[in-house]
């Protein structure tokens, strides 16, 4: 017979289920189950991610600038690692197909707007078509106001990562990146560039802007993994 702490009898059913809930607090301390609140989303994450608040608005974070770049003067560089390095003109990035797709936005700094309709371009699909290199396991990301960001491969190539040039139906704002930003929606909003110009593959990784100040460089918000 088990008995706990207080030596009242319990039944091994009782027993197993202390267990698993210690390994699973353990396990959510070790950063290990996802954590939040709401009904599961797509990916079976909680809607809002832990410390997260719902905006209606949609707030601007940049480092001061927001450089205005011209359709005719815009183009996206894909190099690093790859068999087919590239330099899209807008006319080449909007030959891809145009994928339409809603997803969350969270903020680091605790906002988190919900259920954007956005409209761009597969990351996978650029990738695929300049021929990723086998040793390629990091990707840094370059935009036209001297941001970086980097990210593993893997993340950049989930179904949810796109090169959006529309939100809810209008071209993306100079505010918020436009002509093109790239999002990833599983991962805090800093590791998407606004005013994305070049994305380069690489076999190893180098912190961006905001990863070597501090930033988390996994940047989980399910994880709550908010600083490094
Ligand atoms: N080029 C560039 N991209 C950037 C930033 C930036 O300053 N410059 N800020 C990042 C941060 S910290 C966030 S939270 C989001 C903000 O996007 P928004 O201004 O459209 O809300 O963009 C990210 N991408
Ligand atoms: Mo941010």
């Amino acid at each position: 017979m088990l008995h706990d702490s207080n030596s009242k009898t319990i039944t091994g059913r009782e027993k197993l289920a202390q267990y698993r809930k210690a390994i699973q607090d353990k396990q959510k301390w070790e950063g290990q189950l996802p954590q939040g609140e709401g009904p599961p989303n797509r990916d079976g994450n909680p809607k809002i991610p832990p410390g997260q608040r719902v905006v209606e608005n949609w707030p601007v974070l940049d480092l001061g600038v927001q450089p205005k770049i011209e359709l005719e003067d815009w183009s996206l560089t894909i190099s690093g690692l790859v068999k087919n390095p590239k330099m899209f003109s807008w006319k080449e990035f909007m030959a891809f197909s145009q994928v339409d797709d809603v997803s969350d936005f969270h903020c680091v700094t605790t906002w988190s707007r919900l259920d954007n309709n956005w409209r761009g371009v597969r990351f996978s699909d650029i990738a695929n078509y300049c021929e990723l290199l086998p040793e390629v396991k990091y990707v840094y990301i370059k935009a036209y106001d001297a941001y970086s960001t980097n990210l593993p491969l893997e993340e950049a190539m989930k179904y949810d990562v796109l090169l959006v040039h529309q939100w809810e139906g209008q071209p993306l704002t100079t505010e918020h990146g436009g002509p093109v930003r790239m999002i990833a929606p599983q991962l805090y909003a800093w590791k998407g560039a606004k005013w994305i110009g070049e994305i380069e593959f690489r076999d190893h990784d180098e912190l961006g802007f905001w990863e070597q100040r501090g930033y988390s460089n996994t940047a989980e918000p399910w994880l709550n993994d908010r600083y490094s």
